[in-house]
């Protein structure tokens, strides 16, 4: 059986030191809040927005909920963030995505002041991480990492393999892994003999979003298995893009869905919320 590698506490120790930083600087007077803007009413993303209001709650962070209908226009979405970015009890700016058909997610995007734009997605962000000169951590891929991390895995030197090539997580992670001495592949939908790329990975990140695709024939014995998907199966219950019944024996190390990279995808955005805040208060 391999080690299950707790997100949940993982993210809740991270949460901790955040909460204890805020602390600090809310004695000094000074409070950082997130924006976070909805768009429509679609059912996981209104999940995901209500994780986020927590988990600014359980930091101390003040955050601001803009829901709007799924009929906002482009001139409105962007009348609101125009106004964030000028407010000062603004730090962060989280618009959640996927937004209505449209609305393009690339023009709000790149209408988000950079210092702001916490989930690291506006151009001149993207572009910093590719350098390796961080201001913020793509929230997925840096929660990846901090579990691969809390495992006492060594990136550097190890075959690492990435499925999926998104914006939001194949592309970054696997800068991330790079960025730590991984020696990295990316995989994709037209990559050859893809089990068998993956069966050399001693650290295997899953983020396809199909459910259940990496099963026991796909990892290396040993092998650190993250599993990024959230997706449903045919009884309609969350799960990953990994078999983890399949996988569990053969793994070294597997992340749960629930449970796994979720919380740590959250703890990241407090993470870049604090930084944003310290930054702009000038601590
Ligand atoms: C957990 C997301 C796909 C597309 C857009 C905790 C979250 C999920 C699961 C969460 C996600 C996924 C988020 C768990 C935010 C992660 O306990 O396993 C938290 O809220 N997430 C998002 O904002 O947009 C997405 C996945």
């Amino acid at each position: 059986m391999a080690n299950i590698i707790d997100g949940k506490a993982v993210s809740a120790r991270v949460k901790e030191e955040i909460r204890q930083e805020v602390e600090g600087l809310k004695a000094k007077g000074v409070e950082i809040g997130l924006a976070v803007v909805i768009v429509g009413d679609d059912p996981a993303s209104q999940v995901y927005v209500k994780n986020k209001e927590k988990a600014c709650e359980a930091v101390g962070f003040n955050s601001f909920k803009y829901a709007l209908p799924a009929e906002t226009t482009e001139e409105e979405l962007l009348a609101l963030v125009d106004k964030l970015n000028k407010d000062d009890k603004v730090d962060g700016i989280l618009v959640q995505l996927p937004l209505p058909k449209h609305l393009d997610d690339k023009i709000i995007i790149n209408n988000i002041r950079p210092d702001k734009d916490v989930d690291a997605f506006h151009p001149v962000n993207v572009g910093k991480i590719m350098i390796g000169d961080y201001s913020f951590l793509p929230c997925t891929p840096a929660g990846v990492m901090e579990l691969i991390k809390s495992t006492g895995t060594e990136v550097a030197g190890k075959e690492c393999v990435v499925i999926g090539r998104s914006n939001i997580v194949g592309k970054p992670q696997a800068m991330l892994l790079l960025h730590e001495n991984g020696t990295v592949t990316i995989t994709h939908s037209k990559t050859k003999n893809l089990k068998e790329v993956c069966a050399r990975a001693d650290i295997l990140v899953a983020a396809v979003g199909r459910a259940k695709m990496v099963t026991a024939d796909y990892i290396k014995e040993g092998a650190v298995v993250i599993d990024v998907g959230m997706n449903r199966d045919e009884n309609g219950k969350l799960c990953g893009d990994v078999d983890f019944e399949d996988c569990k024996e053969k793994a070294g190390y597997i992340t749960p869905v629930p449970g796994g990279v979720g919380p740590m995808t959250i703890a990241m955005l407090m993470k870049n919320t604090l930084t944003a805040g310290k930054e702009h208060h000038g601590v």
